[in-house]
This record gives structure tokens, sequence and C-alpha cells, in this order.
């Protein structure tokens, strides 16, 4: 099977093409703009096993190219950080939006079966003291811009589903954890800057719950789906693991020998979303999809160790990283 993966030098797809080509018989090309947040460096190990084509998915003619000789396409190439969709909103809607019309358009022209990933966050927050948990039927909400591109995009992809008849699935997923995420992201930010010496950073109150997941979950959810997934449907990924971010910070302290107090209270981000909570039952009662790292505490150990084994991935986008939040006093 040829298999296109956008955003495929990011954190989440190109974890994606490293399990791929570990589990399955798929020819990989991957189509990455390689902005700040890809890094051909995620690819080491499996480079000679793919063709890299660096280019924007909001490129219609590079894109229809792409298509027309795959398979398959997994769309994992988006502007994907909060903060700084708040700064700059402008390359989410060019990349969240515009790109994805351009991948509906060519997957609709070859006829070419198209997966669409996307995220919880397109249903808005939950209150912290509720017991509710977004589904597949929970009406659309987004809070940021990034989250109201990422809907706008889910929002188009089930339009050519209706309209044109492609053949496409989407999954919302909760936030994933693992490694090669980038430093600018919660968890990776917290344990580099406990690795230079600083203190963590927790935006407001801290009490802000994230449902965190391991990223070979999500992306072997994204498979079941693909394999087995019903033609136009939507699946929520999640792993049943909700926790706040303080107790994430003190758990990141302690599994690195500093005390759980040493952190800091930073400006809260505007906006900043409560708490995310996915009900994944759909997966499991249709497609007999489950979790494999229950465990949080031990994935996060391991995502540690995986920061402090590799100093050479990060260290070149950590000072501007940095430099990005002193500007918003974070
Ligand atoms: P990331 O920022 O780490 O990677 C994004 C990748 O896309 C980068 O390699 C970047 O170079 C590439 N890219 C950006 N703009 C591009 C463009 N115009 N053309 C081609 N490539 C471009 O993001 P991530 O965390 O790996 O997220 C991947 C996808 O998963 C996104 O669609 C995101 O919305 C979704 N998602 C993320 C999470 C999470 O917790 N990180 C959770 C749910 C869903
Ligand atoms: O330094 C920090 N301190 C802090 O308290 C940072 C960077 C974040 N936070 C808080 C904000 C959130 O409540 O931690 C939580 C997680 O923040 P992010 O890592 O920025 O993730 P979030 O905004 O929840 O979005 C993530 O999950 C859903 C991904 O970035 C999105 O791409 C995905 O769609």
């Amino acid at each position: 099977m040829r298999v296109l993966v956008t955003g495929g030098a990011g954190f989440i797809g190109s974890n994606f093409v490293h399990r791929t080509l570990a589990t399955r018989d798929a020819e990989v090309t991957v189509l990455d703009a390689l902005t700040y947040a890809g890094s051909l460096s995620s690819l080491d190990g499996v480079r000679d096993a793919v063709r890299f084509v660096e280019g924007d998915v909001a490129d219609a003619a590079l894109v229809d190219s792409l298509v027309a000789h795959a398979d398959l396409v997994v769309h994992f190439a988006a502007e994907s950080h909060n903060d700084n969709s708040l700064a700059s909103p402008g390359a989410f809607v060019q990349t969240n939006v515009v790109g994805t019309y351009e991948l509906l358009e060519a997957v609709r022209r070859h006829g070419v079966r198209y997966h669409h990933i996307s995220t919880d966050e397109v249903y808005g927050d939950l209150a912290l003291d509720s017991p509710e948990r977004f589904t597949e039927a929970t009406p659309y909400n987004p809070s940021s811009p990034y989250s109201s591109t990422k809907g706008a995009s889910d929002l188009l992809v089930r339009a050519w589903v209706r309209s044109f008849g492609i053949e496409a699935t989407i999954s919302n997923c909760s936030n994933n954890y693992g490694p090669r995420q980038h430093v600018e992201k919660f968890i990776p930010r917290q344990i580099t800057e406990i690795l230079d010496g600083r203190r963590p950073r927790l935006y407001g109150d801290g009490l802000n719950v994230r449902d965190w997941i391991h990223v070979d979950d999500h992306n072997d959810a994204v498979w079941a789906i693909i394999d087995r997934g019903v033609m136009g449907e939507t699946y929520l990924i999640g792993a049943d693991g909700e926790v706040d971010n303080v107790t994430v910070v003190r758990s990141v302290l302690a599994a690195m020998g500093r005390s759980p107090d040493d952190f800091e209270h930073v400006p809260d981000r505007a906006g900043h979303d409560r708490r995310y909570a996915i009900d994944w039952s759909r997966l499991r009662d249709e497609l007999g999809w489950q979790p494999r790292y229950w465990d949080f505490r031990s994935g996060l150990a391991a995502t540690i160790d995986w920061y402090r084994d590799n100093e050479a991935w990060w260290r070149p986008m950590k000072a501007a990283t940095e430099a990005k939040y002193a500007r918003t006093g974070q």
C-alpha cells in the first residue's frame, strides 16, 4: 500500500511513520514543509525507507501530483500549538483550513482513501466538577484560533464526504505524549527546563485537566480506523488519562529527583480550556481497539528518559522556544 503521510516530520506524524514501517508492508511518502515544528532528524532510522518531499499542503499542484500516486492519505500536517495561534493566527487558517481543502480536492479528483487527524479541542471544554466526557455527538464549540481551524477542517471533510462521496474517516484524539514532541508543548517543555536547571512553568492555577494518551496508542487507533472504520464516520481516541497540570508537573519533578514543589506559576493562557475528557467507547465497541499504555506514570518516565538521551534532537529548538515564551512572561 502506498501511503502519503503529511506532517511526517512532526511529533505524531513521525511516530506514525516509524510505527507503520515497523509493523506494516507499506511504501511511505512524507510531505512536510519543515516549519519550526518539523525536524528531519525525527525520521532518523527510517530515512532510507521513506520518500521525503519538502513542501506545503496548501500547494495545490504538488499535493495533486503526490495524491495521484497514493492509495491512502493520512493528514497530520498542521499548525498545532495553541499559544502560537494566539500570537499569530494567520498561519493556522492557511495550513489547517486551506491545506486540508487542497488535500480534499486532490483525493476527490483521484479517488484516494483519506484519513483526517484532528483533536478533541474542537468540542471546547468541560467543567472540572462535571462527570461529562466528549463523545462523537458532542457539538463543536472550539475556543482558540488553533481549535477553530481544526474544527473548520473537520467540517470540510464531512461536507466532502456527504456532497462528493469521498472515502474518508476522521479521528479526534486527546493530548498526546511520548518521544519527539516539540519542546514548546507542556510535558517536553518542563522536562527540558529541568534538564537545563530551571523550574517548570504552570499557567494560571494549574488545575486544568488534560486527557493524556501515549502517541503509539493514538497511532495504533488511527490504523484500526483505517483498517476497520466505517466510511464517513468520526471516532474519538482516548485512553482514560485525565490528570490536572499541577499533578503532571509534580510527577515530572519527582521522577527527575527534584522537589515536587519546585515550580512557578506564570500568567494564564487567554481563553484557556479548563478540562478535556474523551469517551472512546465507540472505538472499543465497534472496532475492538484499546490502548496499551494504561500507566501514565511509567509512560512519563520513559518519555523523560528519551529527552535525557536525545538532547541532540531537542537542543536546536530550545532557545528559540523559550525566547517566544519570554515575550508573554510565560
Ligand atoms: P507538530 O507541530 O509536532 O507537527 C506538525 C508537522 O506539520 C511539522 O512537521 C510541520 O513541519 C508540518 N507542517 C506544518 N505546516 C505545514 C504545511 N503547511 N505543509 C506541510 N507540512 C506542514 O504537530 P503534532 O503534535 O504532531 O500534531 C499532528 C496532528 O495531530 C495535527 O493535525 C494536530 O492537530 C493533531 N493532534 C495533536 C495532538 C497532540 O496532543 N499533539 C492531539 C490530537 C490531535
Ligand atoms: O509551559 C506550559 N505550562 C502550562 O501550564 C505549557 C506549554 C502549557 N501549560 C498548560 C496548558 C494546557 O492546559 O498545559 C496544558 C497542555 O498544554 P499544551 O501542551 O500546549 O497542549 P494543549 O493546549 O492542551 O493542546 C495539545 O493537545 C491537543 C496539542 O498542542 C494540540 O495540538 C492538540 O490538539
